[in-house]
């Protein structure tokens, strides 16, 4: 089976499970943004199922996940081009899983990194849905029939194992239902890395609030993190071989490409040659730029979370128009009476 047989869809989603960071805006929700008006319809969502395969307060979780659709929107993502739901109202997705946990198997599931670094040593004490979690991130692509989906470097595995999902099913129920999904993972920050060290990548998880710029801070809280991020003491180079085996360097320059659009060798051939001295501050009033209108966008919108909540309730509408029908042909080939 071939993926051709599809319309183009696209689909992604992100955790409600803390404050969004440069990664997310850079891997994620700056490309959303870029690739809207391709025509290709695209769905985007807050997963918030997902967020509670660790523990979650409900109030947080409430408040992060109307934060988290605002900052879809003053990314640029707007509601009238493409639909955005929180996964919890679209019943389908986990409807979905259920039937991708009864076709994944056990040995795929254990061999995720996400679940190795996540679960850690404590594997025993971690939920059963932190373990389960690969299967509702299939459920939630398929369920679209999405053919492409844009995520950052840490998600491939995950996009792998849609696939071998969709695969399995195909195979087992002997039909060419579900797509074989592609991820989209391009452009200068696919793997934004932590502010204090290079060899680690900036999450919403690490406990030092100076590895990662989040949306929310203000201009001075990221000049100073940018200040303070860790570097080496030679200057940069004007070349992409200068950057090997320099992780912090390196990062601080693909930032810098992502935020204005450039690539790589183009910052390069204007920056070689910098002191981070001159560097980390040009870097900061770029990222005050780009980020201080979406900060203030987000807290815009987060003054009427009745209107959130009515632009959550709209896309679940539409959704379910395209995920009720693709639920019930799966249970039809599955054999459940209905
Ligand atoms: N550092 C990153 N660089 C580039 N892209 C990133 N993404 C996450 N971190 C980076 C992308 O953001 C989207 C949302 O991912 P998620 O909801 O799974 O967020 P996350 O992985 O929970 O984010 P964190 O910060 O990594 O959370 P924790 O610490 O809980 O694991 C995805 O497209 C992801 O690739």
């Amino acid at each position: 089976m071939t993926d051709t047989t599809f319309t183009p869809r696209v689909f992604s989603g992100i955790q409600p499970s803390g404050d969004l960071h440069l990664g997310n805006y850079l891997g994620a929700l700056k490309r959303f943004a870029d690739a809207q008006d391709k025509g290709v319809q695209s769905i985007y969502c807050m997963v918030d199922l997902h967020a509670i395969t660790v523990w979650q307060d409900p109030a947080d979780l409430k408040k992060s996940t109307r934060e988290l659709c605002a900052g879809f929107i003053a990314s640029g993502i707007d509601p009238n081009k493409s639909i955005l739901i929180n996964q919890s109202q679209v019943p389908e997705h986990a409807q979905l899983a259920w039937i991708f946990n009864c076709v994944a198997r056990m040995g795929w599931m254990g061999r995720m990194t996400q679940w190795k670094d996540k679960a850690g040593k404590n594997a025993e004490a971690a939920s059963l849905g932190l373990f389960a979690y690969p299967a509702l991130m299939a459920a939630d692509i398929l369920i679209y029939h999405a053919t492409h989906v844009p995520v950052g470097e840490d998600q491939k595995q995950h996009l792998e194992l849609t696939r071998d999902i969709a695969a399995k099913f195909n195979h087992d129920y002997g039909v060419d239902f579900f797509p074989l999904t592609e991820p989209v993972i391009e452009g200068a920050a696919t793997r934004v890395m932590s502010l204090r060290d290079g060899s680690k990548k900036m999450s919403k998880s690490d406990p030092s609030d100076a590895s990662r710029i989040n949306l929310t801070d203000d201009a001075d809280t990221i000049a100073k993190k940018i200040r303070k991020a860790k570097t080496d003491a030679d200057a940069l180079p004007s070349e992409v071989d200068g950057l090997k085996d320099r992780p912090e360097a390196r990062n601080l320059v693909n930032i810098f490409a992502a935020l204005n659009d450039q690539t790589v060798e183009q910052v390069l051939a204007d920056v070689g040659g910098q002191q981070f001295g001159t560097f980390k501050p040009a870097l900061a009033e770029l990222a005050v730029s780009k980020m201080g209108p979406i900060t203030q966008e987000m807290s815009r919108l987060m003054a009427d979370t009745a209107e959130i909540d009515r632009i959550l309730a709209h896309g679940a509408t539409q959704a379910r128009e395209i995920t009720a029908p693709i639920l019930k042909k799966t249970y039809e080939i599955v054999g459940m009476v209905g």
